[in-house]
């Protein structure tokens, strides 16, 4: 039974937030969850879809947040749950280890078509993003023959041991795992917002590092991978300034290091351009995917130059549920929607839409030090009014009243001080403006 139209996207406040049927809900989630899994919001979803989430109270919440940057086409895009609904008839599962479909090549085929650059390219399915990382890094790895990784100072690449070992904040997701796998470094991310000598210095100083530390630290000729996002996402929405990635892949390609973008909180339309490496005209050796690719069901990629991707053995690579066929359709379904909507320009749309109304909450004596981002990837980071010291309960007490007015937005930032803004693409614009005058009116009385 898929619901052939949208949840009316309109902002309805029935009950309270979270409501009485959510908050009576908590009592056996707490029994029967375990203590360590976290949610932003307690309320639990009944329907989805635009940019409209309904609770089971009947509340109908704006959505800024798009599951993490998932739900680009929205939860319940028709191109996307119809060609799920006929998968799934057709078969749920075969293993592509064990017996082939169409599926799995077609969205490989597109991945290697739309990425950055028009070199010979191969993709690999996974499920998870963090699965599609530490698959970049096997592969840089038996492509190089090396086995140091390279990664920036608040970087977020997930929470399997690898990439939980290439994230750079301890709590909530390092503390108490240890130990952690060897050879990942670390090298300073440029944040143009928090560097030391001023965000002019950023991409020079930092590139300057990160030579550094790998000429006498590591040793180029020891590296396989450097990884980067094109934007930082958990890390705070940090956009590196101008000329630092493209000199991080020029640094690469002079000493064979295999130069990853993870994109998979950038990629697919969400920062105004198909994946955010463009604005920087970067053409990675591999890029990471995930989220927004398949308009809701997990499914993650690896895509790049085929002779790194051809590297390792057959057999070397998989997964039981790696580019489930159900995942595959769905993905299909999301690449026709952002083209069909033109979700690429929505991006950009969004972003003109919403990004004067922030900035004028950039006042001195603010608790907004500064906003950021790209397209409809956009963020507030809040400051000690008058200086730059983060201020992580003014964004908790943000959020919270913004999830009070039924406006879903989400925490990120190493100190916990950033509010991100990541609506799904097709959201109609009076319900992001109205979403923006409840932001706005937060941020007020936060002053
Ligand atoms: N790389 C750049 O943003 C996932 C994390 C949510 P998975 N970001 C959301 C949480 O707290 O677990 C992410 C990312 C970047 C990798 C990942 C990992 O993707 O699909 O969560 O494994």
């Amino acid at each position: 039974m898929t619901p052939t139209t949208l949840p009316e996207q309109r902002r309805i406040l029935a009950t309270a937030l979270p409501g009485p049927r959510s908050v009576e809900r908590q009592a056996r989630r707490a029994a029967e969850l375990a203590h360590g899994l976290g949610t932003t919001m307690p309320v639990f979803i009944d329907r989805a879809g635009g940019g409209i989430l309904v609770d089971i109270d009947g509340n109908h919440i704006i959505d800024l947040a798009s599951g993490i940057a998932v739900t680009s086409v929205g939860a319940a895009h028709p191109a996307v749950t119809r060609r799920i609904a006929e998968q799934a008839e057709r078969f749920t599962h075969t293993c592509f280890l064990v017996t082939e479909y169409d599926g799995f090549v077609e969205v490989a085929a597109a991945l290697n078509r739309l990425t950055p650059g028009d070199h010979p390219k191969k993709t690999a399915l996974f499920s998870t993003g963090s699965e599609a990382v530490e698959n970049a890094i096997k592969i840089a790895r038996t492509a190089t023959g090396r086995s140091a990784v390279v990664v920036l100072g608040h970087a977020y690449h997930g929470r399997t041991l690898l990439t939980m070992s290439m994230t750079a904040k301890n709590v909530p997701y390092k503390q108490g795992f240890g130990p952690f796998a060897p050879e990942v470094y670390r090298v300073p991310s440029p944040y143009p917002y928090r560097w030391p000598t001023g965000p002019e210095n950023a991409a020079a100083e930092a590139f300057a590092a990160l030579e550094e530390i790998v000429t006498t630290q590591i040793g180029a000729a020891n590296v396989a991978a450097i990884v980067a996002e094109p934007i930082q996402g958990e890390g705070g929405f940090i956009v590196p300034p101008p000329g630092y990635l493209r000199a991080v892949q020029e640094f690469a390609a002079e000493h064979g290091i295999v130069f990853v973008a993870d994109e998979i909180q950038t990629g697919l339309a969400r920062t105004g351009a198909l994946f955010a490496c463009e604005h920087e005209g970067v053409v990675p050796d591999l890029i990471t995917t995930a989220k927004a690719l398949a308009g809701g069901m997990p499914l993650a990629a690896v895509t790049g130059r085929a002779e790194i991707m051809d590297a390792v053995p057959a057999g070397g690579l998989g997964g039981t549920y790696a580019g489930n066929p159900v995942a595959c359709a769905a993905a299909l379904g999301a690449l026709e929607a952002i083209e069909s909507e033109g979700l690429v320009a929505r991006a950009r749309e969004i972003e003109q839409r919403v990004r004067p109304r922030l900035e004028e909450l950039v006042t001195p004596g603010s608790v907004v030090g500064e906003v950021r981002g790209r397209g409809a990837m956009l963020a507030l980071e809040f400051v000690r009014p008058g200086t730059s010291e983060p201020a992580p309960e003014i964004a908790r007490a943000v959020v919270e009243h913004c999830h009070q007015e039924g406006v879903l937005t989400l925490l990120c930032g190493t100190f916990g001080n950033v509010i991100r803004l990541l609506p799904p693409l097709v959201i109609p614009m009076d319900l992001l403006d109205e979403a923006i005058d409840v932001l706005v009116a937060a941020v007020g009385s936060a002053r």
